[in-house]
């Protein structure tokens, strides 16, 4: 008989407007047709056009598409998670580079900067002539932000910065880095222009994930930045933490894409192979694979779908961002990986897309919280007692 497709199985395109669906066909469209053709050589190389990636993306609409105004389109937070889906249906690289620019970089001057500010970036980095970065880790400071190092001093009305920022991406491309620095009154967050005097951006080579994005150090060497370089309306931590609950909504999504293009080539592959021969897939050992992936699959949607419908209802709290990225980034990687067995040898490769998802996910399991992280802050929930520290 016809087989039916992972996601069909619990027919949960019903549960998406026309409109969500159009989106998503539109992002799919261009996707397939724009940059799954040139994925893994990106991949392969270590290298990605990003200035012009940039601007096809935002020809495309999904750079800040969920803000409203200032050149962006304004659509809901589900229709955005789809758009991360099927950019991740590609590579998780591409996904990083519209979640850094649109969820953490534009999210962070849409919601906490002038409007001199806005007016300055916002409507350039929609369309992707501008490429912004977020630099909140350090070397020595990653899931524990509250002990950065980078300080900003005041000198008269000027800002001076200093220290390093590590593991940004899209830093080395940026035309604009917020960066998240240290002062009397707290954590900041100061937009620093590409090419001050004192900041540079090296990129971080030798990457085994996420090889289809850039990646990079950020030095700011006594980096002097006029007064209204501050974003003015973030203090204190909660102002780059709550630009992460952007971005990791995001990734929900997201990283469900990277699981579906899987199964999708795990089931073609084994439906083609023969084994002892019969069809790779006529086996019950293969199928019970299939059977459980695709009721991960399923069951992650659902979450995700559930996680959208709160966030538009404006409901979704941090707790339960970190459900779905826990959930949905440790299915996403155990599927990849499962499906990477049904591809045998030819799933080493980069003829097929499994094992590049599979590498690509150990950075998103990684980033904006690691997978222990969110257990930690759903521990926090559940208890009432934080054990972070
Ligand atoms: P804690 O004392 O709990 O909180 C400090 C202040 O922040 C508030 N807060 C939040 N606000 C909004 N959203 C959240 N998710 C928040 N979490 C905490 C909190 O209410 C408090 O506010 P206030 O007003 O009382 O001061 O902070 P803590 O130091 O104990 O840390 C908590 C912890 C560990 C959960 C947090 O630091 C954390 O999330 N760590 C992980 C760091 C992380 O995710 N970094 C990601 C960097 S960006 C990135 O990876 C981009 S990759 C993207 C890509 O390429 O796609
Ligand atoms: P650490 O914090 O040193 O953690 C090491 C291990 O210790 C992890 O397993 C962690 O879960 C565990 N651990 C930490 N705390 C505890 C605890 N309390 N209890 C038990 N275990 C704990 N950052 C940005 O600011 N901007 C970016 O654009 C960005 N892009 C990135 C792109 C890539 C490809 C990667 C890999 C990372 C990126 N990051 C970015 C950094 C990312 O957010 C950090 O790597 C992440 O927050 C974890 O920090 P860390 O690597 O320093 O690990």
């Amino acid at each position: 008989s016809t087989p039916t497709h992972p996601l069909a199985l619990l027919a949960i395109d019903g549960l998406l407007t026309d409109e969500e669906r159009e989106i998503r066909a539109t992002v799919r469209a261009a996707a397939d047709r724009e940059l799954r053709p040139h994925v893994a050589g990106w991949f392969e190389k270590g290298e990605v056009p990003a200035r012009e990636l940039a601007r096809t993306l935002g020809g495309l609409g999904v750079l800040g598409m969920h803000l409203e105004g200032y050149g962006c389109a304004g659509t809901n937070a589900v229709a955005y998670g789809l758009a991360c889906m099927e950019l991740e249906a590609v590579d998780s690289g591409l996904r990083s580079l519209v979640s850094v620019q649109g969820s953490l970089a534009m999210y962070a001057i849409w919601k906490h900067g002038s409007e001199e500010q806005k007016r300055h970036w916002l409507p350039k980095m929609a369309a992707g002539e501008y490429i912004g970065c977020f630099g909140l880790t350090e070397p020595d400071a990653g899931s524990d932000p509250g002990a950065m190092r980078t300080n900003a001093k005041r000198d008269g009305s000027d800002w001076v910065l200093n220290g390093t920022k590590m593991w940004i991406t899209n830093g080395s491309v940026a035309d604009v880095a917020v960066v998240w620095a240290r002062t009397e009154d707290g954590v900041r967050g100061f937009l620093v222009p590409a090419g001050t005097p004192g900041f540079s951006a090296p990129e971080i080579k030798m990457k085994l994930s996420l090889r289809a994005s850039v990646t990079a150090e950020l030095v700011l060497e006594n980096v002097r930045l006029p007064a209204d370089a501050m974003l003015p309306g973030a203090r204190g931590l909660s102002g780059p933490l709550g630009c992460l609950n952007e971005a990791r909504f995001g990734i929900v999504f997201g990283a469900l894409g990277a699981a579906r293009d899987c199964l999708e080539s795990a089931i073609s592959y084994a439906r083609d192979r023969t084994v002892f021969a019969r069809s790779l897939a006529s086996y019950q050992l293969t199928q019970q694979k299939l059977a459980d992936m695709s009721v991960e699959l399923g069951k992650g949607m659902l979450l995700a779908l559930h996680l959208g419908r709160l966030k538009d209802a404006g409901e979704l709290t941090p707790e339960q961002v970190s459900v779905g990225k826990l959930n949905n980034v440790r299915e996403a990687i155990a599927i990849a990986r499962e499906c990477r067995t049904i591809l045998g040898a030819n799933g080493i490769t980069l003829e097929y897309p499994v094992l590049r998802h599979a590498n690509n996910l150990e950075s998103v399991l990684t980033y904006e919280g690691t997978s222990e992280v969110h257990s930690l802050v759903i521990g926090k929930a559940l208890t009432g007692e934080q054990a972070f520290r």
